[in-house]
């Protein structure tokens, strides 16, 4: 049965991508001129609803967006009680893959079966398939014959031949047929692999002729990325480096993938930015990936400012910032509803916080609102560029504990792109939550 399409509503975001819910095990796919970021979706387990303390995980969401910055949530493509082989309510619906061939969307899922005949106990993967990529999916009434593990990834080489990779503490793959649906040859294990610490999440990809196999492993006590190159789909590999260290606040899991989208190279991954007391309610995130002349990749350092460049005109969240002085820090809006988002509190002055690649457009703005309040009052200013670049106002915040918008017109004209940075001239105890140019 295919499951409804529910398109919800467009979020912009920088880190976390993600912000009305949690998402977690991203795979981003450019199809046509939009990036898809196929996820699974946690949920906080109950008494009644799976396990408390552990992955609680019923349905997947597919977002997009044509511009990094602005995703849409296409709402809930497969859920676990609509797939005629996953056993009711086993809440295991865990890290998917989605690919396209001959107009057609294959999205592949693991979870736990309800008849252990057909690939054994423990996880399987199934596939769903849709016309479009946000859906409708329709599950096949079977998994996939001879696959026994989690976090399936698809690969379609040059020639056409299609491969299935997926991990069972190793990682496996084996071919797949044209169909997309059936094995093609016996899984083989890639052996040339770290043997000590786990080893999950496998994401294939070609560059200029190098087989990129990435995958998590725990090599000290939580997953990082890491990757071995091939000249093959099915190598031999060679353990070449690490693509992203360990979450430095301990978040367990680290799920990716990679895609190049209009020149750029881009790593998904995800975090617990909502979740910090609970690592397995968790929140995708972006960042640009680069490559060495060698192809040897550059280790990517996460950022809370993500990636896209941000209208002038929307709610510049500058507690998702690029770079952050002393006496600036970041904290939730609200800790009983962490969904609220962040703000940045300013102790002293001269501290700072800086946004990077702002878009004014052709057409200067007339006024700035800013969304901030202080128990002392003080004066922000607006530079461009960097801290010591120019400014473009000073702004009074009031004393006032309660949230207050203040709106002041632009004495300056400013087009095109810029970094923005917000400094407290001064003043103590000053917090902002957003900036919007109009
Ligand atoms: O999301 C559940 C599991 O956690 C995934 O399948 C793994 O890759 C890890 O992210």
């Amino acid at each position: 049965m295919a499951s409804a399409v529910v398109a919800v509503e467009c979020l912009p975001a920088q880190n976390p991508l993600i912000t009305n819910q949690y998402s977690a095990d991203p795979s981003a796919r450019v199809f046509g001129d939009k990036v898809y970021i196929f996820t699974s979706h946690d949920i906080l387990a109950t008494q009644n609803r799976g396990r408390v303390g552990w992955f609680c995980m019923e349905d997947y969401h597919v977002f997009s967006s044509s511009d990094l910055t602005t995703w849409k949530d296409n709402g809930v493509i497969v859920t676990q009680n609509k797939v005629p082989w996953v056993k009711p309510d086993s809440y295991s619906m865990w890290a998917p893959d989605c690919i396209n061939r001959n107009g057609k969307y294959y999205f592949y899922f693991p979870s736990t079966p309800k008849d252990t005949n057909i690939n054994g106990k423990g996880f399987t993967v199934g596939v769903a398939i849709a016309d479009k990529p946000e859906g409708p999916y329709t599950p096949q009434v079977e998994p996939i014959k001879g696959v026994r593990g989690i976090d399936p990834n698809v690969f379609i080489d040059k020639d056409g031949q299609a491969y299935l990779y997926w991990s069972q503490g190793n990682i496996y793959a084996a071919k797949l047929k044209e169909s997309m649906l059936e094995l093609a040859s016996e899984p083989q294990v890639l052996t040339e692999l770290p043997d000590k610490g786990l080893k999950e999440g496998p994401y294939m990809f070609e560059r200029n002729g190098i087989y990129y196999l990435t995958y998590p492993h725990v090599a000290n006590k939580i997953e990082r990325l890491e990757y071995a190159v091939g000249k093959s789909p099915l190598g031999p590999f060679t353990v070449t480096g690490v693509i992203m260290d360990e979450s430095p606040t301990g978040c367990w899991t680290n799920h990716h993938s990679i895609i190049e989208f209009k020149n750029q190279w881009y790593l998904f991954y995800h975090h617990n930015d909502l979740s910090p007391a609970f690592d397995k309610a968790r929140s995708i995130r972006s960042d640009s990936l680069f490559f060495n002349k060698d192809g040897t990749i550059r280790k990517v350092i996460p950022t809370l400012r993500g990636i896209g460049v941000t209208q002038a005109t929307s709610q510049i969240q500058m507690d998702r910032y690029s770079v952050i002085s002393n006496d600036a820090a970041i904290d939730f809006l609200d800790t009983a509803n962490r969904f609220k988002g962040w703000k940045v509190t300013f102790s002293k002055p001269a501290a700072w916080v800086q946004y990077n690649s702002v878009e004014f457009g052709k057409q200067s703005p007339k006024a700035i609102n800013l969304r901030a309040k202080s128990s002392e009052g003080g004066t922000l200013e607006v530079r461009l560029d960097d801290a010591n670049g120019p400014v473009v106002i000073q702004v009074q915040i009031p004393k006032n504990k309660e949230w207050e918008l203040t709106q002041s017109s632009l004495k300056r004209k400013i087009t095109g792109r810029h970094h923005l940075i917000a400094r407290l001239k001064e003043g103590s105890d000053v917090a902002l939550d957003w900036i919007q140019f109009e």
